[in-house]
């Protein structure tokens, strides 16, 4: 599958792939391959299957202590998902568990969620911290989640989120925390190089627009890039904040209106859309797809993988969610796991199409037609995964 070109997802048809060491070297038509293959070069028939790009979710929490499944019996009771935030439960319950934990513990439990992933043929991987929400526990996070990434199965990408919910201990001073954030963890988490980018809540349970404000200042200081959970319950004008700020990525973005979305168009910022989070929360207003199409915003798509609004481990069903929920294509959908995933985490240039000079990552499927990687659910036709150039499952 090739990266642009005017046919449906790019296709070729008998193509073949050229990879040398960990690098994609050549994309095209198999009649084009040189009829003698030079000594040394192994040739693998990928037995005539569909071959995408190595899947990638670019926005996860897969770290985190415990789980919320009592809270799930709660919401079906009726007990909403902010009102269980205001009365202490929510994220600061996972703050607690996660305090509590290991960094062993976090890798471990960790472990499971992220093979689920990658046995769906994700090659990339972001994961957040965030229900640390002190500097030791945020810097375990990060720790946690870079070493997931150790194993050279699946690049690990992280995002520092420490402005995800006020603790407990700051409870009526969101602002000495967010002066906290700036001053104490984040120059530590830039100086030992766990984050690749900083997020932030911009909510009414999270935090307001002039304290985003001021973590995006201090993450520019820092040159870190920002993207920010945005527009989700409500519209508080944090799109058009991260926009301003150059942000990779604005995600959730359901309450977004269009004047942000133009802002978005003009920054490049990729509109991250989240149909576990919607599904799961039983949310009704979707995101303005056709507004993102309308002004040429690349829409990713990812699992938001977290205990408390998004317990999910496939991002295959992210792709049959976000087209029976928001209405997109199965062939938006593949692009928003590959493409415009990796534009999401400013990896463009490395992943996400399958391009010479880019990294090797790849899947084969077991599929007649690529929209089958969004029409089923609950069923893995993944049938190798190429990693860096190597075999990374059976
Ligand atoms: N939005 C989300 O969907 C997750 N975090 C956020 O800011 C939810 C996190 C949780 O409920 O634990
Ligand atoms: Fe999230």
């Amino acid at each position: 599958m090739a990266p642009a070109g005017g046919n449906p997802y790019g296709a070729i048809e008998n193509g073949a792939i050229a990879v040398a060491a960990d690098r994609i070297r050549w994309v095209g038509d198999q009649s084009r391959l040189p009829s003698h293959i030079p000594a040394g070069v192994s040739v693998h028939s990928a037995g005539g299957r569909w071959v995408t790009p190595g899947l990638i979710d670019c926005h996860t929490h897969l770290v985190y202590g415990g789980d919320r499944a009592r809270e799930f019996e709660q919401r079906l009771t009726g007990v909403s998902y902010e009102e269980i935030a205001r009365q202490g439960g929510g994220i600061v319950s996972t703050v607690t568990a996660t305090r509590a934990a290991s960094e062993d513990q976090l890798v471990d439990s960790a472990g499971p969620r992220l093979a689920a992933l990658v046995a769906e043929g994700v090659t990339t991987i972001e994961i957040k911290s965030g229900y640390g929400l002190d500097g030791d526990t945020e810097l375990k996070m990060l720790r946690a989640a870079r070493r997931l990434g150790e194993g050279g199965g699946v690049d690990v990408v992280t995002s520092f989120l420490g402005a995800h919910a006020l603790p407990a201990e700051y409870a009526g001073r969101g602002d000495d925390y967010i002066d906290f954030v700036c001053a104490q963890v984040m120059p530590r988490v830039a100086e030992l190089g766990l984050a690749d980018a900083v997020d932030a809540f911009c909510e009414g349970i999270g935090f307001t627009i002039a304290q985003t404000e001021r973590v995006f200042h201090k993450a520019r200081a820092l040159g870190l890039p920002v993207k920010l959970h945005a527009e989700q319950l409500s519209d508080l004008g944090g799109t058009a904040l991260a926009a301003r700020f150059g942000a990779l990525s604005a995600d959730h973005l359901e309450y977004v209106s269009e004047p942000s979305i133009e802002a978005m168009a003009e920054s490049g910022t990729v509109a991250v859309v989240l149909p576990g989070a919607f599904y799961f929360l039983r949310e009704t207003r979707k995101p303005p797809v056709d507004l993102f199409r309308r002004h040429d915003v690349p829409m990713a798509i990812a699992t938001d993988s977290n205990p408390g609004s998004s317990p999910v481990s496939s991002l295959l069903l992210m792709l049959n969610m976000a087209c029976t929920l928001f209405q997109m294509t199965p062939e938006e959908a593949l692009t928003g796991v590959t493409r415009h995933a990796a534009a999401a985490l400013g990896r463009a240039d490395e992943v996400g199409t399958l391009e010479a000079g880019k990294q090797a990552d790849f899947v084969l499927w077991d599929i007649d037609h690529p929209a089958e990687l969004a029409y089923r659910i609950g069923f893995n036709p993944c049938h190798q995964v190429i990693k860096s150039g190597r075999r990374s499952n059976p």
